[in-house]
């Protein structure tokens, strides 16, 4: 590699970047310049890079990043040497790449194919600081994960870190269509400029493929599971090896989703059942073609049967034959089918939160080895706060993924301060209490999805991109942290939603401890003001209709009942919720509970016991139920909803005091954002409390204001133009 004309490109971005504005596009890669005595430290521990000769594109990719860290850290360039050649070098490689990375009889067997290590240790004499592994993108990785402890002011002098990912596919989930619009998008368009593919292949998808990589996403699907059969056309095939070819260098690779129809749609057949052998052949001459042109292909994403998608139910099959037979077209080249597990239908008697357990659990055992079902954290939607998918852990003998939404489709969108890491982290940690998985594993959500319980051959996540064509790429700069939060714990889901806070916090903006204590603490709450403001205590699906922006708890009138948000939370003159226990006499619950594991039911079904957050999910009760606190259901609603706007008015006041920290471009943003948050949680709570109010025709509680309009003021807005809609 020719040194030189890298180093002035490089020397060249760091000084157009420095002079250039804050406006998020650098992310938490945006490395800032190290300053003083730690400058100094840092420059003692990379004096140079000993890098392999040759290697693949990802080891030059892990190389030039060194280097760009290294550069930007302390905007001078490291030198480049084949072996140590003074103290304080960063040896990068792996047995096979690197004879002096050989030399070192590292203990690299415990890290698989894409874990890491990172060790300070003496080479050829030298001080130095190793980073190491298997493959050539655990390189890439470790090199990644070295400048998150620079830029994150962590000692270098003793470095022993090594990680390993806990699931091997960790993917986002673009819901973009061809003509660029994302689906539940609030980010601008999509990325993906298919009509200029593959002509014009933008730097950009290198600057995405970095980042991605930075947090260990190995994979992402470019288009939305709403699907088109136009991207399985030669023409779009053409387009997504254009891609593959700028995201591959950084271990990224490309997954589409699958329209079921596409045999009629695309291949003129009369039929896509999938038992028809003219069907079958046709999904593997496509899936041969897809391999011939791109042979890292990941596999196919399919919902079917859904809100409208064709699926092999249309032929009276089962969601298993229908991904039996994609699963067949593309095993032969090491791919993967991806089945969505979020199906639900208006003309099914039941619960909607029964549904995907109920139409699953007798197939389990009966998919091919390479479906992986992907299943939603919560059982309904995305919602600001679901008990955990009955399905986890339901399941033994099928890979499940779990399916988080990033972009925040019902959190107020990309305008609303609203750290995911809290949500994904309690989504992880919910303990099924499934028995007959192996000894010694507590059987959490995360152990089932990463595999250890039930020992699946295939494990993944995947994340709802909120990613579009902003200069922020997700809509404001903290969305960009859901982003970060997700990848992280797609990795390592034992992490800490608060530490990758942190993280986060001190590579995006600074790492002094006035800004990032209180700026995490804000960043923690955040979920939960949300929580409070939208839907507390259980209340799920209160949003607009259609767009699911601001609220709607009074719509009763649609196509669907359950999209009704009055089937959600069954307010009438007595009580709220909606009641999942046993039915009685014919009459009462939906019984969703006993989906769950004996312990987990008997608790969920005891009103007593229900973690508040979950009351009204699981229970219809009385306006005069008496919660905790001592306060009525109902008084406690109004104080829950009000502590929700006070805590938007708190983060405001500790955004305020952050002046000093942040650039003049990022300040602003945050606070005019924040502003719109307050505004609209107060709607939100308003909105809510005029509604319920109309319905029990209570008094609301000594001291708590009543809202600033009358019911039917927030009954008549109305949001044509709300973004991301279907
Ligand atoms: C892609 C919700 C969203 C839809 C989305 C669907 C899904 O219903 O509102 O936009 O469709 O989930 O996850 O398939």
């Amino acid at each position: 590699m020719n040194a030189r004309p890298l180093l002035a490109a490089l020397a060249a971005l760091v000084f157009s970047c420095s002079s250039a504005a804050e406006d998020g596009y650098d992310l938490w890669l945006r490395a800032a310049a190290i300053k003083g005595a730690r400058a100094d430290e840092v420059r003692s521990h990379i004096s140079e890079v000993v890098l392999p000769e040759g290697g693949s594109e990802v080891l030059r990719c892990a190389g030039e990043e060194f280097r760009r860290g290294a550069l930007r850290a302390l905007t001078q360039d490291v030198p480049v040497e084949k072996a140590p050649a003074r103290e304080g070098s960063v040896v990068l490689g792996t047995p096979a790449s690197s004879p002096v990375v050989a030399g070192l009889a590292l203990p690299l067997q415990s890290l698989g194919d894409e874990g890491y290590l990172i060790r300070s240790q003496i080479v050829g004499g030298k001080r130095a600081i190793v980073i190491a592994a298997n493959s050539d993108v655990g390189v890439l990785y470790g090199v990644f994960q070295f400048f998150r402890l620079v830029q994150s002011g962590q000692p270098l002098g003793a470095l022993d870190v090594s990680s390993r990912p806990s699931t091997k596919i960790r993917l986002l989930n673009h819901w973009d269509n061809l003509d660029q619009h994302v689906e539940r998008g609030y980010a601008g368009q999509s990325i993906w400029n298919w009509h200029k593919l593959p002509g014009w292949v933008d730097p950009r998808y290198t600057d995405y493929a970095r980042a991605n990589a930075s947090i260990g996403i190995n994979g992402t699907v470019l288009t939305n599971v709403n699907a088109n059969a136009t991207s399985l056309a030669p023409a779009y095939i053409e387009k997504a090896k254009a891609l593959s070819g700028a995201l591959r260098p950084y271990g990224i690779r490309i997954y589409l989703t699958a329209r079921f129809s596409a045999p009629i749609e695309l291949g003129g057949l009369k039929t896509a059942d999938p038992l028809d052998p003219g069907v079958r052949a046709w999904w593997k001459a496509k899936a041969d073609e897809i391999y011939a042109a791109i042979p890292d292909f990941g596999g196919f994403l399919v919902k079917a049967n859904s809100e409208g998608q064709p699926g092999p139910q249309d032929y009276k099959r089962t969601h298993a034959d229908g991904a039996n037979m994609l699963a067949e077209a593309v095993a032969p080249h090491g791919g993967v089918v991806m089945w969505r597990a979020f199906v639900y239908s208006n003309e099914t008697p039941t619960d909607r939160a029964k549904q995907a357990f109920d139409e699953f659990v007798p197939l389990d055992g009966r998919f091919n080895e390479n479906v992986l079902v992907q299943v939603k954290n919560g059982a309904i939607d995305f919602q600001p706060r679901e008990p955990f998918h009955p399905l986890f852990g339901a399941m033994p003998k099928t890979p499940l993924m779990m399916e988080f939404q990033i972009t925040k489709e019902y959190l107020g969108f990309s305008t609303h301060l609203a750290y995911l890491g809290p949500l994904f982290e309690e989504a992880l940690d919910a303990d099924t209490r499934v028995k007959g998985g192996k000894k010694g594993v507590r059987p959490t959500v995360a152990k089932v999805v990463d595999g250890e319980l039930h020992g699946y051959k295939y494990t993944g996540m995947a994340g709802v991109a909120n990613i579009g064509s902003d200069r922020s790429w997700s809509g404001s700069i903290f969305d960009q942290a859901n982003w970060y939060v997700y990848g992280r714990l797609a990795w390592d889901p034992e992490l800490s939603a608060r530490d990758i806070a942190e993280e986060w916090v001190r590579q995006t903006f600074t790492n002094d401890p006035a800004f990032v204590k209180p700026v995490v603490e804000m960043m923690m709450g955040s979920r939960e003001a949300v929580v409070d403001y939208m839907t507390p205590l259980g209340l799920a699906h209160l949003m607009g209709t259609g767009h699911h922006y601001g609220p709607a708890p009074w719509v009763n009138d649609l196509g669907r009942a359950d999209w009704n948000p009055t089937y959600y939370h069954r307010a009438d003159a007595n009580g709220i919720g909606f009641d999942r226990g046993p039915a009685k006499d014919g009459k009462g619950g939906s019984d969703a509970i006993s989906q769950y594991a004996p312990e987990v039911a008997r608790q969920f079904g005891d009103v007593k016991k229900t973690p508040e957050q979950f009351l009204l999910w699981f229970h219809h009760l009385p306006w005069s139920h008496r919660v905790s606190s001592g306060r009525s259901l109902w008084d406690e609603l109004v104080v829950r909803y009000t502590r929700g706007v006070e805590s938007v008015a708190k983060m405001q006041a500790t955004w305020e005091g952050m002046k000093p920290f942040v650039d003049e471009e990022r300040f602003k943003q945050v606070g005019d954002y924040l502003a719109i948050q307050h505004e609209e949680a107060q709607w939100w709570r308003d909105a809510c409390i005029a509604y319920f109010q109309s319905i029990n025709k209570l008094p609301l509680p000594d001291g708590y204001a009543p809202p600033k309009h009358p019911l039917e003021y927030y009954k008549s807005l109305r949001f044509p133009y709300a973004p991301g809609r279907t």
